[in-house]
């Protein structure tokens, strides 16, 4: 019996001892179906878009309603109160991609303290051990499998750089973590100069970079870990001229990327499979209101877009969308 079940339990027998009536079956306050919150990483992001086309669509199926809200910003200070308020409305579940692997650790655990069924989808926190379901890409596994990338469109070796978003930020973070181990595991002839960070803001992955274009005259590849960093990195491409010289590994596949992809300012993309990852949220949602066994691990694979199957129905099936369909 999930926690809103209980409360309208106790209000009806309340009321029917008050009454004095003979009490009936209680019905459960949200009967029309599971009352579900949404928390998007950030608002406007094709990726978590694409992730809640899948999370309605599994909705509709099973009969719940969703509502969807994010943070303006990839910001935990920004993405706490808006948790904390869906939190005092007493949702049946959430399904959230937390900012922060720390600060927002307690906030949740608090929400999962109260009877609200927790489902991390995308990214993680340090401890997610009270969250019913955690569901992601390996991202570890996607950034080595962006160096082997660099490695067949660069076999000559040379300068790599790494783009993230801002440490903290568990998908990311393992992104990077997993190039840079590739990196070092090559044998020597690829150097790994330095990870940056772009704040998600692609003006600052643009700045950052035509600034290493100038400063390393042996780079060769840039691997820009998120959809908005690999946004700016092709613009600093494009700025520097260095289409198809400068290779960029780009994570995601949203409309915009996909577009720099044809056009050669970006050589390979590593899409997710954010409706999956979306769908499988719902699903396990629902399995933990029930109280139903759920599976606390769950994740999901890429599709590696080149120029050579971005057309093809399994590269557009891969790609992201500005809007459900
Ligand atoms: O790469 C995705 C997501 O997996 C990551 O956690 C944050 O950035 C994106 O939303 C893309 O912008």
């Amino acid at each position: 019996m999930n926690a809103k079940i209980k409360k309208s339990a106790i209000t009806a027998l309340s009321v029917g001892l008050v009454a004095g009536l003979t009490l009936g079956v209680a019905q459960p306050a949200n009967a029309a179906g599971e009352d579900i919150v949404f928390i998007q990483g950030v608002k406007g992001d094709g990726f978590y878009i694409t992730m809640d086309c899948g999370i309605q669509a599994a909705a509709k199926k099973a009969g719940a309603k969703v509502t969807t809200v994010g943070p303006a910003k990839f910001d935990a200070t920004l993405q706490k109160p808006i948790l904390d308020s869906i939190v005092a409305k007493g949702p049946d579940a959430i399904l959230i991609a937390p900012n922060d692997v720390n600060a927002m650790q307690k906030p949740l655990e608090n929400a999962a303290k109260k009877g609200i069924k927790i489902v991390l989808v995308d990214t993680t926190v340090k401890k997610p051990k009270f969250a019913a379901s955690a569901i992601s890409s390996n991202n570890f596994a996607g950034g080595q499998e962006a160096f082997k990338a660099v490695q067949k469109l660069v076999p000559g070796g040379g300068d790599v750089l790494g783009i993230g978003v801002k440490p903290g930020i568990s998908t990311t973070d393992a992104r990077d973590a997993g190039f840079k181990s590739a990196v070092g595991k090559s044998g020597g002839k690829y150097t790994f100069i330095g990870q940056e960070y772009s704040d998600n803001e692609p003006a600052k992955a643009a700045q950052i970079t035509t600034a290493a274009i100038a400063a390393n005259p042996n780079l060769k590849a840039i691997f820009a870990s998120n959809l908005f960093s690999a946004q700016g990195a092709a613009t600093g491409i494009k700025q520097a001229g260095k289409e198809g010289q400068i290779v960029v590994i780009g994570f995601d596949a949203g409309p915009d990327q996909v577009k720099a992809l044809k056009a050669g300012t970006v050589q390979a993309l590593i899409a997710q499979q954010p409706s999956t990852i979306g769908t499988k949220g719902v699903e396990q949602a629902i399995k933990a209101i029930k109280g139903q066994k759920t599976k606390k691990k769950i994740t999901t694979g890429f599709t590696i877009l080149t120029k050579a199957n971005v057309n093809t129905a399994a590269g557009k099936k891969a790609q992201y969308l500005s809007k459900c369909a």
